[in-house]
């Protein structure tokens, strides 16, 4: 099984649709192994966001996911990595297709409302800026008989 790290921005919690977008990762089928909202520090900003210092976007998209708060979650599955990134659509909104999150929702590249890692190696290095190991909640899929 694979893990990814997601961010819902503030841009969801200010138009009122984590549900809905929780809800497409739901129903996918995508096991949710940590959740939390939280409010991010400039200091966590920076440095999820490190690799665009510089850039001319680079404050506006600091400022932006700290302005209020954020979901962060841990999705598993196979492939999730993958799954995540085709759920949530181009960074580039003029390219992002309906029936993606970001082509779905999302008017402005810098303020694209939802975060998640590219590659494998993305993934282990922001789960941890974000969990601690004792705020994830493994668990099984149960016996159908208990639903
Ligand atoms: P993504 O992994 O799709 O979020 O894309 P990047 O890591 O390349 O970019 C991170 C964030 O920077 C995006 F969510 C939005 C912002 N960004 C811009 O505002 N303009 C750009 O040209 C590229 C990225």
């Amino acid at each position: 099984m694979e893990r990814t790290f997601v961010m819902l921005k503030p841009g969801v919690l200010h138009r009122r649709i984590m549900g809905e977008i929780l809800n497409r990762f739901e129903r996918k089928g995508f096991k949710i192994i940590a959740l939390k909202m939280i409010r991010m520090d400039k200091k966590i900003a920076e440095t999820h966001y490190a690799e665009h210092k510089g850039k001319k976007f680079y404050q506006e998209l600091v400022d932006y996911t700290c302005s209020g708060p954020i979901v962060a979650m841990i999705l598993e599955d196979k492939d999730a990595v993958s799954k995540v990134r085709r759920m949530i659509g181009s960074t580039n909104v003029n390219d992002s297709l309906p029936g993606t999150i970001r082509g779905d929702f999302a008017s402005s590249t810098t303020l694209n409302i939802v975060h998640a890692s590219d590659s494998n190696a993305s993934a282990d290095r922001e789960i941890p800026l974000f969990f601690k190991p004792e705020e994830m909640c493994l668990w099984e899929d149960g016996n159908q008989a208990w639903f």
